[in-house]
């Protein structure tokens, strides 16, 4: 029993109760005993199972017995009996981009849908056209959202399979024939969506290994099972892919599993320049007869980069845009890391659309070791997310000030994430925004402009004094919305001239901007800011994501606005635009 199964079963629950129309205070009571499991600090699985948690804030009683049943048994009665109420395929529609609990239950109570393929079907006949309170415009959506998760079915996001692939690795680690063990492929590489998860594992026993993988609790298939490797299907669908190999070729097999192709290709061209062949079991001279300079020895991956001349090149590098040639040169950047960030904006509160209050989420920034924490509520356009107008909004800056004379080494950051309107122009007048400490500026409607309009309108945002920040530069959601269309180049021009700085917004479905762009935006003097666009206190940790993603677009410690300590952050921002 993992914390991330007992808060997911919890979250579950609230997701049926709302389906059977429950009283929102229960409902809500789950969604919050979920986002507590998930962030608290402290061993909470073996606290359940000890039956210790009275007196942790956020788990009322019911909660509390539900989560010791749980962590003791492994499952929960109440909750196969609530999830033996619906048909099995009805959780599937919630993987549907727009379609809520209230219109799930609508469609399953009118139409009896109780699966994608039904749902499908009913769209195709204009059945959901028809119905009171859908409409053919919502139907075109649907069929819309049908047609983008086929699109994506076989492809996961980085953050969904993260703990899985954790859990896993713990489980073999504890395998006493295996010596070295490692995730390669594109989830070593930080790709923001994966397809499957390539394990590698050193051993001297590699069929028992196999053997052993594929009996693994997640496992819900064997697809192969050999001598040296396994494949197997896990209950969520995901594909995992299990190579063993002996101590001498693991260094070897790590890079050439861990990829990308495109950069194993050019790696291989080198090295054949060079006189020697490269595969996943070795590195070799292709003429065996000739006198050859004698390889070093290669223990770890860097070894086999280093005898090729090139410096080490970090996983998350790995897609050949230029990172072979930059090592060769001894040219490749020094990688942010966690470690280096102080703090960071754009998170959210009760006040709009949070699920914390400003205290809890300073309570848990502090907890994280952080400096500062910026606070970007929405503005009063985003109504659908209560957004704050003026009045609430100062209150909320006076509330912010009060709280800051209470620390001594920490401060909250009064923002606001201001919607950028239809035309560019922002949601406050600058006589507002002037009063903030800082602001975020980003699009939440109006998503279907063209590409000029879309990148007009955002520059003129930038353009505005008081725009500190571009939040989430596209849009998109992972495999479930689009981008809407926009320049990157630009943009990223305009942030440049405009000294704005581009958020990494670290939600991990956003991911945004991507990381494909941040290389750019670095050389032309653009800072980043990771920003977890946290609503709960446990999102604010999405910062590791972040992370990750921003080193997979080369971004270094001083590319990040956010790796500065709280004095250069205040003076930073009290400095115009124009002059940082
Ligand atoms: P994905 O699609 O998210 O699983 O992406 P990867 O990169 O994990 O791809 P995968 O699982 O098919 O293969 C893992 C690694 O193995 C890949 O990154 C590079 C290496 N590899 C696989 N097939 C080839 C190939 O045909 N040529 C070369 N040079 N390398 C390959
Ligand atoms: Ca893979
Ligand atoms: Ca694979
Ligand atoms: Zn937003």
């Amino acid at each position: 029993m993992t914390r991330e199964t007992l808060a997911d079963v919890l979250d579950e629950i609230a997701l049926l109760l709302e389906l059977k129309d429950e009283n929102p205070f229960k409902i809500r009571a789950y969604r919050q005993g979920a986002d507590t499991v998930r962030s608290f600090d402290g061993d909470i699985v073996q606290l359940a199972a000890d039956n210790q948690l009275t007196g942790i804030k956020g788990i009322g009683e019911a909660l509390r017995d539900k989560l010791h049943l749980l962590a003791t048994t492994g499952t929960l009665l109440y909750h196969q009996h609530l999830r033996a109420e619906f048909p099995p395929g009805l959780f599937d529609l919630f993987e549907l981009q727009g379609l809520g609990p209230k219109k799930i239950k609508g469609l399953y109570s009118a139409l009896a849908i109780d699966s994608i393929t039904t749902l499908k079907t009913a769209c195709i006949n204009g059945q959901i056209a028809a119905l009171p309170g859908f409409g053919a415009k919502t139907q075109t959506k649907i069929l819309e959202a049908i047609a983008l998760r086929e699109k994506f079915a076989d492809a996961f996001t980085l953050s969904a399979i993260t703990p899985l692939a954790d859990e896993i690795l713990d489980t073999l680690r504890l395998h006493p024939e295996i010596s070295q063990l490692a995730v390669a492929g594109s989830f070593r590489r930080a790709k923001e969506t994966v397809h499957d998860l390539d394990f590698l594992a050193a051993t001297k026993s590699p069929a028992l290994v196999c053997e052993d993988f594929t009996t693994l609790p997640q496992v819900a298939a064997v697809i192969a099972c050999g001598e040296t490797k396994a494949s197997v299907r896990l209950h969520n669908g995901l594909q995992c892919d299990l190579r063993a190999v002996s101590t001498d070729q693991f260094p070897f097999a790590l890079q050439y599993f861990t990829g990308s192709k495109e950069h194993n290709v050019a790696l291989r061209s080198l090295a054949l320049k060079r006189g020697l062949s490269l595969n996943e079991y070795g590195l070799t001279p292709v003429d065996a007869t000739a006198p050859a300079t004698p390889l070093p020895p290669i223990h770890e991956e860097a070894d086999l980069y280093h005898a090729l001349g090139l410096d080490h090149i970090q996983p998350e590098l790995r897609e050949n845009r230029g990172e072979l040639e930059a090592a060769a040169e001894h040219t490749l950047p020094l990688l942010v890391e966690l470690t280096h960030l102080r703090g960071t904006f754009h998170n959210h509160t009760t006040a709009s659309d949070g699920l914390h209050t400003l205290e809890a989420m300073a309570g848990e920034a502090i907890s994280m070791g952080l400096q500062y924490l910026g606070i970007a509520d929405h503005s009063k356009s985003t109504f659908q997310a209560n957004g704050l107008d003026e009045s609430r909004l100062l209150a909320q800056v006076a509330e912010i000030r009060r709280l800051n004379a209470t620390w001594d080494s920490f401060r909250l950051f009064a923002g606001s994430e201001v919607d950028i309107l239809k035309d560019g122009s922002l949601d406050f007048d600058d006589s507002l925004l002037s009063q903030l400490d800082y602001c975020v500026a980003s699009v939440h409607q109006f998503g279907n402009l063209t590409e000029d309009e879309m990148t007009r309108r955002i520059c003129r945002a930038m353009e505005n004094p008081h725009v500190t920040m571009l939040g989430h530069l596209t849009g998109r959601l992972l495999l479930r919305r689009d981008p809407y269309p926009v320049n990157h180049s630009k943009i990223i021009d305009c942030a440049a001239e405009t000294r704005t700085i581009i958020e990494l917004n670290c939600s991990p479905l956003r991911l945004d901007m991507d990381w494909r762009w941040w290389k750019r935006a670095r050389d032309l003097g653009v800072l980043c800011s990771i920003n977890p666009d946290a609503h709960s206190t446990a999102r604010l940790h999405h910062l590791g994501l972040g992370v990750r993603v921003a080193r997979k677009g080369w971004l270094r410690r001083q590319d990040i606005l956010n790796t500065r300590p709280v004095a250069e952050i205040e003076t930073f921002l009290r400095t115009p635009k124009k002059k940082r």
